[in-house]
Parts: structure tokens; C-alpha cells; sequence
């Protein structure tokens, strides 16, 4: 324990600041056992209230058979702390390691009649063979409560580590739904079979998904081309970073430009640069 009462295992260095998430070395060891964590009270009743709205004015009306709202960072602000807040970081480098990058930030407007989404593993869109070690990491924010009527998040314990099984659908297979307040986390890593439930109230299911996987594989949603750089440009630098405006892994590796920080090379390649100009940024 230190003076904040967290262990060491609750403390992380996330894009170089230490961060102390108490309850983390908890999360995290039920993400390893059983494929996911819900984490109540992750936002405030202020943040959820502020989020339903801004997310029903911003982003909606989507089509009306729609429930998935993508590109989220691309339309909005409104969730910028929420995509970067340094406990959300944390628990993603925990799964992940600390290579991560946004993979895709979508909004869960489950409308009133949305029918079950199938039971899949958000990793299966890469066509990696498994076992492999893990690199998607999901986390959902419930702007509102999510009960069983209306369509709470559908999951089956333990089948992240099912590698040689391909998806079953239920009742083939035992699933649970989590049912927690609005404000609540709920996280799992990208092997775990789930599903959005089936709406069968006369309101929707509101929830943010922000979706991170490692900064050397290309992202789920291509945000270079969702965001319009103009946004990229009102962002905080770790938003920047996050979104994939980083070394995937070193300065010659995945996402690099000219040996050089991805960041510090935006501008000068849209208005032009000279390798040799003494102004540019130092290999490396
Ligand atoms: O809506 C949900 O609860 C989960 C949705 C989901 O897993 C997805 O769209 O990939
Ligand atoms: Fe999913």
C-alpha cells in the first residue's frame, strides 16, 4: 500500500505519467480469468446525463434501423475524456501492453425493438489463427441503465480462452447479461464472445463503445481518413497519440513517417517539407 492506498499493482505509467487506479490489478485479473469486468460508477451522474444528451443531439438521429453509430471522433468532442481518460488507458495497456492505439469509438443506440446482435469476438475481424495473444480491448460506457429488457450487453465467461472452438450461438451456449447502472464500464478483451441483447422496452439502450487494440496493427475504423485533421488539431496531444498519431512501435517501425514522430510530421507533409530544412524534427 502507499499513502493513497492503492498497492503498486494499481499504479501504471500511462503515456509517461503515473497514474494510481485503484481497483485496477482487480479488473485486470478478472479480464485474464474470465474475459471482461464491470466497473460501476466508472463516470458520474453529471458525465452520464451530459453524455445521453450530447450523444442524442450530436450524433442522432442515426437511421432509424440503425443501432451503431461509427466514427464517433469524427462527428463529436463530446467524448474526447472519456477516449482518454488515463483509467481507461491504463486498463486497456494492462490487457494489452502499452503499444495501443483507438480502434474504432462507436455509439450503442439500441432502439426500442432492436433484435439480438449474434454472439461474435470483436478480434475475429483480423484473421489471425489462435491462440494468439491479445489485442483488442473494448470498453462500454452505459449512458443509460442496462437491464435484460433492454438489451444488455450478452456474454459468455471464460470463452476468450476457448481457442480451438468457433463461435456458438445460444442455446447452444450459456450466456449471461450484465445488467448494471448507467455510468458503468464494462470491459472485455476482443476473444470473448458477446453480443448486444434484444431491446423489447419502448426506450433505447444508450452506450459509447471505444474499442483499442495495438498501435502496430491497422485500426478496425480507419481514423486518419474519419477525423478531418482540423479535428485532430483541437485534440489534446495524448487524444492525438491515441487516435494513432504515434510510433506503433519505433521510430522505423509500424506508423512511422520520413524516421520521424507520425505528430510532428502532420503538418509539414500537408504544406510541404525538405528533409534538409534545419527546422525539422530529429530522426528518431
Ligand atoms: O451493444 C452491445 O452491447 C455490444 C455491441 C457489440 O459487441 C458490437 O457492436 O461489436
Ligand atoms: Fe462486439
Amino acid at each position: 500500500m502507499n499513502s493513497n492506498g492503492d498497492t503498486n499493482a494499481d499504479i501504471a505509467t500511462v503515456y509517461g505519467e503515473e497514474v494510481h487506479v485503484p481497483g485496477l490489478a482487480g479488473w485486470l485479473a478478472e479480464i485474464d480469468e474470465r474475459g471482461y469486468a464491470v466497473i460501476p460508477d466508472w463516470i458520474g451522474p453529471e458525465r452520464v446525463k451530459r453524455l445521453g444528451e450530447d450523444l442524442r443531439r450530436e450524433v442522432n438521429p442515426i437511421d432509424k434501423t440503425m443501432v451503431r453509430a461509427h466514427n464517433l471522433l469524427g462527428k463529436t468532442r463530446c467524448v474526447d475524456d472519456l477516449v482518454c481518460d488515463p483509467r481507461l488507458l491504463a486498463l486497456a495497456q494492462g490487457v494489452l501492453g502499452d503499444k495501443i492505439q483507438v480502434s474504432v469509438v462507436a455509439m450503442f443506440d439500441l432502439l426500442p425493438g432492436a433484435k439480438a446482435q449474434g454472439l461474435h469476438q470483436d478480434d475475429g475481424l483480423w484473421p489471425l489463427p489462435r491462440p494468439h495473444p491479445p489485442f483488442v480491448v473494448n470498453g462500454v460506457i452505459a449512458a443509460d441503465d442496462f437491464t435484460k429488457e433492454n438489451g444488455a450487453t450478452v456474454l459468455v465467461p471464460g470463452s476468450h480462452k476457448w481457442h480451438d472452438q468457433e463461435v456458438r450461438q445460444p442455446p447452444d451456449v450459456a450466456t449471461v447479461q450484465v445488467e448494471m447502472g448507467a455510468g458503468s464500464l464494462l470491459v472485455w478483451t476482443g476473444a470473448m464472445w458477446h453480443g448486444g441483447g434484444a431491446n423489447t422496452t419502448d426506450q433505447s439502450r444508450l452506450a459509447i463503445a471505444i474499442n483499442f487494440n495495438l498501435s502496430y496493427l491497422r485500426q478496425q475504423e480507419n481514423q486518419y481518413i474519419g477525423v478531418p485533421r482540423e479535428e485532430v488539431a483541437k485534440m489534446p496531444e495524448r487524444l492525438r497519440r491515441v487516435l494513432g498519431y504515434q510510433h506503433g512501435m519505433s521510430f522505423v517501425g509500424p506508423g512511422m513517417v520520413d524516421l520521424r514522430d507520425p505528430l510532428e510530421m502532420v503538418d509539414r507533409v500537408h504544406f510541404g517539407y525538405d528533409v534538409n530544412d534545419p527546422d525539422m524534427p530529429a530522426i528518431g
